[in-house]
């Protein structure tokens, strides 16, 4: 048994998924279904023993306490977050809570848990905290991409908080000895992700007809990886990553915002022929993000040599992979574009001055 937090979300859900298709072995899954976590993305899961959702707050100690007693996982694999940068910018507030108190909370429930476990428990139990590379801070153009040993540099408030959250992991390894095991991703695309994030946003407005924001110049760089191979890497960290070591994680795929738009426009006008087309004329230059990074870039040697790990999609298959989940599951995003979702549309997007 090992406990998830945050599988309700993009990657927790993804990982939810896929962890049970390769093995028999349960998930406690501690979700607090803030506007980004979704039943729906485990509807599939409806039934199954194997999976026990308990919709509750990392924050809440009491609980995390009495699911760690009750379940006794060997693992907690750590997703749950704020995680939308230009949310962090308009409320920092729950980025603080969730975020450090948050993994904070967790730690000392972890610590009290494994403390008190014994023999090859004690010694097999792992705290996977899930992070991102975003609190590496901006590369310029030429500089040598992100590695384990990059000085930390966040620049919005979420890359603060979680900058925060691993220092923290790694107090806890360091003070407590308890069994810490980070990674620090690039940007993840795929099913599931909810339509606020620069890809699927794309997509459903495209779909939509509405206009395709593209912050400033459209020339900031994201190295973007699959989330299914993300998926892949955490569980191959899990099981073989070296206690008290960070792992990075990426494609190895770095490419501007504007060429991202691109594709999935070109993507769309090959899979709806119908459309009025061609789906570029959507796109809008729109005011940039306040302290935007310029680009991230991540060196994923370290886990490639130590663990074996490589991206099973490259990012052509991934992208046209992800469009046609998308265009196949147009009720989920319909689902997910409630009241509070046209809210923080308008909230991010109707103060930007446009220009084509
Ligand atoms: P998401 O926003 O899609 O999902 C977050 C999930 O956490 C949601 O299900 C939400 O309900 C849950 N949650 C939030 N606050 C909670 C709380 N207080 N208690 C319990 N559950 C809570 O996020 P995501 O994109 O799936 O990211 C998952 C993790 O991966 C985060 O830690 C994020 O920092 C990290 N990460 C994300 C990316 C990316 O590109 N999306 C890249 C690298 C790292
Ligand atoms: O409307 C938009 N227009 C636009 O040009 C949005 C939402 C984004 N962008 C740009 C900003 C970034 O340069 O696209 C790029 C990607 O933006 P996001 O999808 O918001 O991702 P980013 O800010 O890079 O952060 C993501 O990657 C690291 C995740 O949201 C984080 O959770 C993860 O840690």
């Amino acid at each position: 048994m090992i406990l998830v937090t945050g599988g309700a979300g993009f990657i927790g859900a993804n990982f939810v998924l896929d962890w049970l298709a390769a093995n028999d072995e349960g998930i406690v899954n501690l979700d607090a279904l803030t506007y980004a976590g979704n039943r729906a993305n485990l509807a599939s899961l409806d039934g199954d023993a194997r999976h026990h959702f308990v919709h509750g707050d990392i924050c809440d100690r009491a609980l995390v306490d009495r699911l760690l007693a009750e379940h006794r996982p060997r693992a907690i694999v750590h997703f749950a977050a704020e995680s939308h940068v230009d949310r962090s910018i308009h409320g920092p507030g729950d980025f603080m809570r969730t975020n450090v108190e948050g993994t904070f909370a967790l730690l000392e429930a972890a610590r009290t848990y494994w403390s008190a476990l014994e023999g090859a428990e004690r010694e097999g139990f792992r705290f996977l905290h899930v992070s991102t590379d975003e609190v590496y801070g901006s590369l310029g153009p030429k500089d040598p991409a992100f590695s384990e040993t990059t000085a930390y540099a966040p620049n919005s408030p979420y890359s603060a908080s979680k900058a925060a959250s691993d220092h923290l992991v790694r107090a806890w390894h360091h003070t407590y000895g308890l069994p810490v095991l980070t990674t620090n991703c690039s940007n993840n695309y795929g099913p599931f992700q909810f339509p606020e994030k620069l890809i699927p946003l794309m997509i459903a407005n495209a779909i939509d007809g509405r206009a395709l924001p593209v912050y400033g110049d459209g020339l900031n760089v994201r190295d973007w990886l699959y989330v299914g191979d993300h998926c892949a890497a955490v569980r191959a960290v899990l099981a073989r990553g070296r206690v008290g070591e960070v792992y990075n994680i990426g494609g190895w795929n770095e490419k501007p915002n504007r060429e991202i738009v691109d594709t999935i426009c070109a993507l769309l006008d090959e899979l709806r022929p119908d459309a009025a087309g061609p789906h570029t004329r959507l796109i809008t230059f729109v005011k940039d993000r306040p302290g935007h990074d310029r680009r991230y870039a991540i060196d994923a040697r370290k886990i490639e040599r130590e663990l074996g790990w490589r991206p099973a999609e490259t990012f052509e298959s991934g992208i046209r992979k992800t469009v046609t989940w998308y265009l196949e599951h147009l009720d989920w995003v319909r689902d997910v574009q409630s009241g509070a979702y046209r809210d923080w549309m308008a909230r991010n997007y109707a103060s930007r001055e446009t220009h084509r």
